[in-house]
């Protein structure tokens, strides 16, 4: 009898691929996952969302909305530093109040993250604040206003919104930015790859790594009595 005809070996190269295909996922399940679901890199100097789907929109002075050199900080997909926006506080700073607004359908996501680099000039724009909206209507102030370093650096933003269950698996979230404090028309805040992503809900469910341990204890222990077994029936 050749070994692909013997029934024991046979059950045990199957518990064998059980048990590497318990690794595998296993090994999955510790990842954390987080899955952009919008980005804008604005290297091709427009407001048109660059990955995933989501419109910005500004109700700036159309002149004031700039692109100029970008960062790889908070760079998502292998995005290049490229451009970024630049928004100008305008004549007689304008733009004081006015805001640059993302809509994003969230539907399948939750843990919603926001996160973008930003820069800002001394005449520029000193005190901004972040906002959420859950019927894209609405607007509530997250956080204390920010007030953007001289540089981009190499640490983004985040706005961890996910004790925010309303903006999960919702088709109205959006997020908005109101600026303040410009003291000049060019002083400016530059952006660069503001990100919008969450946890997958569509993601099939992963066994907790407790699980996979106890399974993979026992399906050792199985084959292991079941090698003893036929070594014990030769
Ligand atoms: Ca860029
Ligand atoms: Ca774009």
């Amino acid at each position: 009898m050749n070994n692909l005809s013997n029934p024991h070996l046979q059950r045990i190269a199957v518990l064998q691929r059980i048990i590497i295909s318990m690794i595998v996922l296993c090994g999955t399940a510790a990842a954390v996952r987080a899955d952009e679901i919008a980005v804008w890199n604005f290297n091709d100097s427009d407001l048109v969302v660059d990955h995933g789907s989501g419109t910005m929109t500004s109700n700036f002075n159309v002149t004031n909305i700039v692109f100029a050199a970008g960062t790889t900080n908070n760079a998502r997909l292998g995005d290049v530093a490229g451009q970024a926006l630049s928004l100008q506080g305008g004549t007689s700073n304008a733009n004081n109040g006015r805001n640059i607004t993302v809509n994003v359908s969230t539907v399948g996501f939750d843990n919603i993250i926001v996160s973008f680099a930003t820069q800002g000039t001394s005449t520029g724009f000193t005190s901004n604040q972040f906002q959420y909206s859950t019927d894209g209507v609405n607007f509530l102030d997250f956080g204390s206003p920010y007030v953007p370093a001289a540089t981009f650096g190499a640490v983004p933003l985040i706005f961890t919104l996910t004790s925010i269950t309303g903006l999960n698996n919702n088709p109205n979230a959006a997020f908005r930015i109101v600026f303040n404090g410009a003291t000049s028309s060019t002083g400016n805040n530059r952006i660069d790859n503001f990100v919008v992503e969450g946890t997958s809900t569509a993601i099939p469910s992963i066994p907790e790594p407790t699980t996979c341990l106890l399974f993979l204890t026992g399906l050792s222990g199985l084959l292991g009595a079941r090698y003893k077994k036929r070594v014990g029936a030769k």
